[in-house]
């Protein structure tokens, strides 16, 4: 995905002129994955831009780098701060948010501790993650024969760079298979979640999501969903569920930050339902697109407000 550069980049408590937000080669998170990061989106809304669950998505950052022994040097609220920062200084009305914080320069060698700690804030405008027609007709996955990271294995819960070397794998299959995005089991065969995204599964009226010790990362969007949906009345199990029981399902959609809610219209070339997004995702989407975008006074509490 091409982005539009802004001014400025958030680097360890400055904003500092885009182009000069670079790293050095021996950093110990380019070599080895040890860094941890997060995805927020901001909206435009009535009361101008304003973050969605941008406290819940710093205390992530600040739970994924506690599982690679990183310690922060800002506090949730104080990278609260920086992000609105950046958002204002960059002039942006919506766009996508990325922290990112990684064991930085000292030496060479696999253990990290004791090695500074980086930390950065980029925000740029983003459009639709899976595409706009993706958002409105569906997407065409399928499974990928990388399994999910285990959680014997890395933190399959955290957001760690690392982590991302699995998605990268079974997007990359994907896509070369002539597919928008990928789904990938876990070891024990139950399904657990796109490159970057959640999943759910509509079977008669009931929607199911994989639970978080199918070693799939708590998503906010995730989280967000299964809220409304309640509201609305509808009932969300957690629950593991298998490849095969993907193919009765009578609607399936994933959700992240950058995919919102993003339909799924086939998956291992079998249609799904009719082959067109089915009501309840259709609903889900639209509550959570009003959500996001402050039309609904119930969800305003989601928002943070860049003054
Ligand atoms: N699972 C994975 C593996 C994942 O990366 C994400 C977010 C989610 C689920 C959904 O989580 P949440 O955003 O809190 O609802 N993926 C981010 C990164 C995408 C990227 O290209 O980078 C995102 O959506 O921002």
């Amino acid at each position: 995905m091409q982005i539009q550069p802004t001014d400025k980049i958030w680097k360890n408590g400055a904003l500092i002129p885009w182009k000069d937000a670079t790293v050095h080669v021996l950093t110990h998170g380019l070599h080895y994955g040890t860094g941890a990061f997060e995805g927020i989106r901001c909206y435009s809304t009535p009361k101008g831009p304003a973050i969605f669950r941008l406290k819940e998505h710093m205390d992530r950052l600040h739970t994924s780098s506690k599982a690679i022994n990183l310690k922060l040097p800002y506090t949730a609220e104080a990278l609260c701060r920086a992000a609105k920062d950046t958002v204002r200084e960059n002039k942006l009305d919506s766009c996508y948010i990325r922290p990112i914080a990684f064991y930085g320069v000292s030496g060479i060698g696999v253990n990290p501790l004791g090695y500074p700690v980086d930390v950065f804030i980029i925000a740029f405008p983003m459009g639709a993650y899976l595409g706009d027609e993706g958002l409105k007709n569906g997407i065409r996955i399928h499974t990928s024969s990388w399994h999910r990271i285990t959680s014997g294995t890395a933190p399959a819960t955290a957001k760690i760079c690392g982590d991302y070397l699995n998605s990268a794998l079974a997007v990359m299959e994907a896509k070369l298979n002539g597919f928008e995005e990928t789904l990938m089991l876990n070891e024990l065969h139950m399904v657990a979640e796109g490159s970057g995204e959640n999943i759910f599964m509509v079977r008669k009226g009931k929607i199911f999501t994989p639970p978080l010790n199918a070693g799939i990362l708590p998503g906010i969007t995730r989280e967000s969903v299964m809220e409304i949906a309640s509201d609305l009345g509808m009932v969300v199990v957690e629950q593991n569920f298998t490849r095969s029981e993907l193919y009765m399902a009578d609607e399936l959609f994933f959700t992240g930050t950058a995919a919102e809610v993003t339909p799924i219209r086939e998956v291992d070339r079998r249609t799904v339902g009719d082959g067109k997004p089915g009501p309840i995702t259709r609903q889900l989407q639209a509550k959570f697109l009003d959500a996001v975008r402050g039309k609904d006074p119930k969800y305003t509490k989601w928002l943070d407000v860049v003054e």
